[in-house]
């Protein structure tokens, strides 16, 4: 059997994982398409049971706009934001419980692709579960809520296409375009941990696997 590295399978007949090409998109910022495809399943089935215990809610920012993209999150910390700003709370401040636990599919998935990008030793606390559906966004920002920012981010598409904006060290800087699809990861470290970025406006459609929405993950050290 042939296969080109873009190949979007997940294995051959027999099992086998599919080459991942590994592409740096700048430095610090590696994307892998297609790393997450052989754990979709095992992922969405238990992003189930985290949504019936921490639902998707549509969280509003310090300044006081309802946000389009709805959030969970699992692991020891959950990131919130309302009026008394952005933060990692340990409890869900809607059921004031903790967050569900990091499931193990979830854990393996990020330490695998921290460890292809080159970060041995990322041992996530915290995942932050964004649904886009059709017509959400995110704008440009960074993400400067974690206490070591030395720690890199996981990021993990799953369902529908979305463009990504990739910026620079400014909000003015110009952006780059990606589109980001089903199973693919890009891990964001070093000199990119504190690039711009923000996702446009997602495009209406229907995913074989998701339906009319995207998910995506990210990983992150907070504490
Ligand atoms: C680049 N999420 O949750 S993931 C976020 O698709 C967020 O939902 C977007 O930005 C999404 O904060 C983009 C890609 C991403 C995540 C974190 C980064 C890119 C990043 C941190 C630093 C630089
Ligand atoms: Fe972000």
């Amino acid at each position: 059997m042939t296969r080109r590295k873009t190949d979007r399978s997940s294995g051959d007949l027999f099992g086998a994982p599919a080459a991942v090409a590994e592409e740096t998109l700048a430095p610090g910022a590696v994307l892998l398409r297609g790393f997450a495809l052989p754990f979709a399943s095992g992922l969405l089935e238990e992003l189930t049971r985290i949504i019936a215990v921490a639902p998707f809610r549509h969280m509003v920012t310090p300044g006081g706009s309802r946000m389009s993209v709805a959030m969970t999150s699992c692991g020891t910390h959950g990131w919130v934001t309302d009026a008394g700003g952005y933060r990692y709370e340990p409890a869900d401040p809607q059921s004031r419980k903790a967050w569900p636990a990091m499931p193990g599919v979830f854990r393996s998935l990020a330490t695998d692709a921290a460890e292809r990008a080159g970060f041995a030793q990322f041992d996530p606390d915290a995942c932050l579960i964004n649904r886009y559906q059709p017509g959400a966004r995110m704008s440009l920002h960074q993400d400067k809520d974690e206490r070591d920012l030395g720690q890199p981010i996981v990021s993990v598409s799953l369902g529908l296409t979305a463009v990504f904006l990739f910026g620079g060290m400014h909000r003015s800087d110009p952006t780059r375009r990606l589109e980001l699809m089903h199973g693919d990861v890009v891990v964001w470290g070093g000199p990119a941990r504190l690039r711009y970025h923000g996702v446009l406006a997602l495009r209406e459609g229907d995913h074989p696997v998701l339906g009319r929405q995207r998910i995506n993950l990210t990983f992150r050290r907070a504490t």
